[in-house]
């Protein structure tokens, strides 16, 4: 039997780049929900899943598919889709030439759709022009780690994590968005106690320092600061491997000298980057103590007008002493998204050539053209996202192609890169999601295949290779990615070229050019799979999850690169690389006196095109919102819970405020989820400025200046609905999914008579019930069609009236008294059901603050086990271990 053939197929979650992987039950027929668990074979999370993972299966069903291609919003044929794209595509290169095409990808495609791609762009459509997502995510650390060691290598994997004695996490709220592998690292912790420090080094204090000894609240962007204060300790102390330093690397007393000049000493440094002169020493000591260290960081560095020399201040510490892919010993960087890694493996992004290959080295361009047999190799890099955007502005870039991102929600900018689209005269789009803020400003728009629906392999943070496996066949006419430009390339007249009639041909060929004249000789190159070239269907089908370089065939893989001090530089040593101080050009005023970070919430992915499928992952933060500290809410008289109008020069949302001291005073956070599918006005990339690194070109999306002022509404709105309906056209919409209807947060500036009703056009035909309650001012209505309850408004000049959510959605549950639901809604009452269970905590078995605090009290719990034993509450995946803590805390204190 063959692996898909059987009842439990073992596949790769689709979100973070942890890589976990997932037992699926192989669905039924057309089912839309699929069964699955954390494999417990899989060396990335042994069985575990987080929150998103465990949900995964309920986010698969036909809701909002694309099914079929479409030009200008009408259904077509593939042929006709693709006849229009090739011959957009060739008369646009006629025309204007091939700078003039793009194509915009992305880390959530699989290597062999990236390869496809990075193929037909750089070989035979004859553009550089192919750059993706990843510039917004990794750019910085691909960067930083090829100025260090001569080659994009991660040098270690997730035990070393785990056997750390000081582990330091910077810029990485690793609770919420590596969360395996954070529980990974919770459980080791645990066990070791005092053994085992762990820092946390972010402006805002996160889940993540749920396991801190230390915090240090830095000042944003100032990191290079404190690291280069690191370098100097380790110096002054002799804690530097001068022996290593000598053999392996270059540019020592250079950097040395730089670090001095921006980081003399503790005091100065602790000054700079807004820290207790106390906490940077200790952390200092620890790191020093400690062979054993680990840094990990992610976006908190990597997003930043700094970002590349961030993380060369972190490379260099590392290099001096010695602490390079050694057990427990190392840097590392994390990945986002599922197939970050395997994007840099095919060459994704526009200045790389496929296979670790480079543009700056000699005879690499014509190695992969001869490889490749490519007719129109490019000789130079391409556009950079932000760049390619600016082009599509200008009108200099006239056809691109976005495949598996949402760039309209996600750059910064957005509004402007909204626009360019709009204006842009041809605009495709590869989603597997029909309504999208990209897909809106389409022209052609192509199925794609999803995660349940497509074979491939993804790589993970540890260059962990596994398989992605095809569950069920694709749904309506959607195709996978790699098959759309196959066809596309076959079209353009290289039928050769892009035969491939499934992924495993692409892998081998992938596989081959890593391993294509890549030998000791040549300056060898870290990535190689050639031990994987000749791999059979079969053998590809049961591939089990493997660390990159597979030299040989018989090979298992390596977990840890460059531990004994060869780097892939010209020299083959490593480079210590001189960081100075960040001189933004792009700080606040008095006009725009608060930096504003944008990052990630535990329960969404992106921009929700999939987790808001999932009830369950809508209920831990169901609006989008604008964290501040209290004394900035108090000067702008904005309190908790109102909603906020937060600006930049270049644009604004409206989101509700959550006042809190984990906040600094001068900074707000706002996620970056609500797009306006899913918001009227959350869509913060278009507040964000599109400064970008120097060196990396990835956007600082951490560090805009913003102010923020009251926005006050005239009327605020409850608006539940049976089945979905067209955001009404006010200034501040919100839908959220839940397990029974969707609901609708509402409020609008003018005070019309007719209030929202005359915004829900949807229910024009239904019969309406309606009370007018004077004594506590809200208007409540009930929908009604045949009998049957369709929506309910409530409508309030105050919103606090407005009552309890999770009760009015049970009206939608199951069969009601109708008579029973009518006296109760119209008077107020909640409906029958579960009541007000507060702000979901747990999302995996759907526990409640309430329920938790209520039995905290009742039951006098007091560890977080306890309130599990219960409730089941944290459980599971454990992603909500550090809000249960912060309950107990609170009932406590
Ligand atoms: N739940 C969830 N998980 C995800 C994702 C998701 O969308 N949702 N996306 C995935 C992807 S693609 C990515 S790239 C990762 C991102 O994972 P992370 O990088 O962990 O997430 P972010 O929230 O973007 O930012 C991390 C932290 O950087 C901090 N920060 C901001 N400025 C600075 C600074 O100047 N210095 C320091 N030291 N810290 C700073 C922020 O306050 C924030 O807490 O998450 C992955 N996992
Ligand atoms: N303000 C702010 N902006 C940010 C960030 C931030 O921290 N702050 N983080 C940045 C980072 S690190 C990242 S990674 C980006 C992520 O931003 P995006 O990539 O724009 O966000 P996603 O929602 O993941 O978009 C993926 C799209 O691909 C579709 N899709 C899913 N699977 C497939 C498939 O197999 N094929 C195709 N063709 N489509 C598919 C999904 O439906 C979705 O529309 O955002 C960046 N933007
Ligand atoms: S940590 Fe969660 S989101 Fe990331 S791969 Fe694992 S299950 Fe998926
Ligand atoms: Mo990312």
């Amino acid at each position: 039997m063959s692996v898909t053939e059987a009842a439990e197929i073992r596949t790769t979650c689709a979100y973070c780049g942890v890589g976990c992987g997932i037992v699926a039950e192989k669905p039924a027929g057309d089912a839309e929900v699929i069964a699955v668990s954390g494999d417990s074979l899989h060396p990335a999370n042994l069985g575990r899943l987080c929150s998103k993972g465990s949900a995964l299966g309920e986010t698969v069903h036909h809701e909002n598919r694309l099914f079929y291609p479409m030009v200008n919003g009408n259904r077509v044929t593939w042929d006709a889709a693709l006849t229009d794209v090739v011959s957009r595509l060739q008369s646009t290169i006629e025309q204007y030439g091939p700078q003039s095409v793009a194509l915009y990808g992305s880390g959530q495609l699989l290597t062999e759709d990236y390869y496809v791609a990075n193929k037909l762009m750089k070989g035979f459509v004859g553009s550089a022009n192919i750059d993706t997502n990843s510039r917004l995510c990794m750019a910085s650390t691909v960067a930083g780690q090829k100025r260090a060691f001569g080659t994009d290598t991660v040098p270690g994997c997730y035990e070393d994590l785990e056997l750390a004695d000081c582990l330091v996490l910077v810029g990485s709220n690793m609770a919420w968005c590596h969360p395996v592998l954070f529980q990974r690292i919770r459980a080791v912790k645990q066990a070791r106690g005092d053994q085992m420090k762990v820092i946390v080094i972010d402006p805002r204090r996160t889940d993540t320092c749920d396991i801190a000894d230390l915090f240090l609240p830095i000042q944003p962007g100032t990191d290079s600061v404190l690291f280069n204060g690191l370098l100097v300790w380790l110096v002054d102390r002799n804690v530097v491997d001068e022996a290593y330093i000598k053999r392996h690397t270059t540019g020592f007393d250079r950097s040395l000298a730089q670090a001095r000049m921006t980081s003399p000493s503790v005091a100065i440094v602790a000054t700079k980057c807004g820290l207790e002169p106390d906490a940077v020493e200790a952390f200092y000591r620890w790191f020093a103590e400690n062979g054993r260290s680990v840094t990990a960081w992610s976006q908190g560095v990597n997003q930043s007008s700094a970002g590349t020399d961030k993380v060369n201040a972190i490379l260099n510490c590392h290099l001096a002493t010695g602490r390079i892919g050694k057990p427990g010993s190392t840097p590392f960087s994390l990945t986002g998204q599922p197939n970050a890694m395997g994007g840099r493996e095919v060459g994704g992004l526009a200045n790389q050539l496929a296979a670790h290959l480079e543009f700056n080295r000699t005879d690499d361009v014509e190695r992969v053209a001869r490889f490749w047999q490519a007719p129109n190799m490019v000789a130079a890099p391409g556009l950079t996202a932000v760049e390619m955007f600016d082009a599509v502005a200008r009108g200099d870039i006239r056809f691109i192609w976005i495949m598996g991102t949402n760039p309209v929600v996600s750059m910064p900018d957005a509004d402007r890169v909204k626009q360019a689209l709009s204006d842009c005269p041809a605009v495709v789009v590869s989603d597997c999601i029909k309504n999208t803020d990209t897909a809106d400003v389409a022209d052609i728009l192509l199925p794609a295949a999803g995660w349940s629906e497509k074979d491939g392999t993804v790589t993970n943070s540890e260059r962990r290779i596994s398989r992605q496996r095809r569950l069920r066949t694709p749904v309506g006419e959607s195709r996978p990615d790699w098959a759309i430009m196959s066809e596309v390339g076959r079209r353009l007249g290289y039928s050769e070229a892009f035969s491939f009639q499934s992924p495993v041909e692409i892998f081998r060929e992938h596989a081959a050019l890593s391993a294509f004249e890549n030998c000791a000789g040549l300056r060898p190159r870290d990535f190689h799979i050639g031990g994987l070239k000749d791999i059979s269907g079969d053998a590809y089908d049961r591939l089990v999850p493997i660390q990159w370089p597979v030299r040989a065939t018989e090979s298992v893989g390596e977990a840890r690169l460059l531990g004994d001090g060869q780097f892939y530089t010209e020299t083959g040593r490593a480079n210590f690389v001189s960081v100075s101080e960040l001189k933004a050009d792009n700080v606040p005023d008095q006009r725009y006196p608060l930096v504003l970070n944008t990052g990630r919430v535990r329960d969404h992915w992106h921009t929700m095109t999939r987790t808001a499928l999932a009830p369950r992952l809508n209920q831990h933060r169901d609006e989008p919102f604008v964290e501040l500290h209290p004394d900035d809410a108090a000067s702008r008289e904005i309190i908790d819970q109102s909603l906020v109008v937060v600006s930049s020069q270049w644009g604004q949302v409206i989101v509700r405020a959550k006042v809190t001291t984990h906040q600094q005073s001068g900074h707000v956070f706002v996620p970056m989820h609500w797009s306006g599918q899913f918001s009227r006005s959350g869509r913060v990339g278009s507040v964000v400025n599109p400064v970008v690194d120097p060196f990396s070109r990835q956007p600082d999306s951490k560090y805009t200046p913003v102010e923020l002022r009251r926005f006050v509404p005239e009327r605020y709105g409850i608006l539940l609905s049976r089945s979905p309906v067209a955001l009404p056209e006010t200034e501040y919409a919100v839908s959220v999914k839940s397990a029974a209807c969707y609901r609708y947060e509402l409020a609008a500036a003018d005070d019309r008579k007719d209030g929202f009703s005359a915004f829900l056009p949807e229910f024009s035909a239904a019969s309406v019930i309606e009370y007018d309650d004077v004594t506590n001012g809200v208007k409540r209505c009930l929908y009604l069609q045949d009998g049957d309850l369709v929506a309910m408004l409530f409508e309030s000049q105050n919103y606090e009236s407005l009552i309890d959510r999770a009760g009015l959605e049970s009206a939608f549950i199951d069969d009601q008294d109708m008579a029973l639901l009518q006296w109760q809604l119209l008077s107020g009452q909640p409906g029958k059901g579960a009541g007000c269970q507060g702000r979901q905590i747990c999302a995996c078995f759907g526990v409640g603050e309430n329920a938790i605090v209520s039995a905290i009290l009742k039951e006098n719990l007091e560890s977080v086990e306890s309130v599990g034993k219960l409730l089941k509450a944290g459980t599971n995946c454990g992603s909500c271990i550090p809000e249960i803590r912060q309950l107990l805390a609170s009932v406590d204190g």
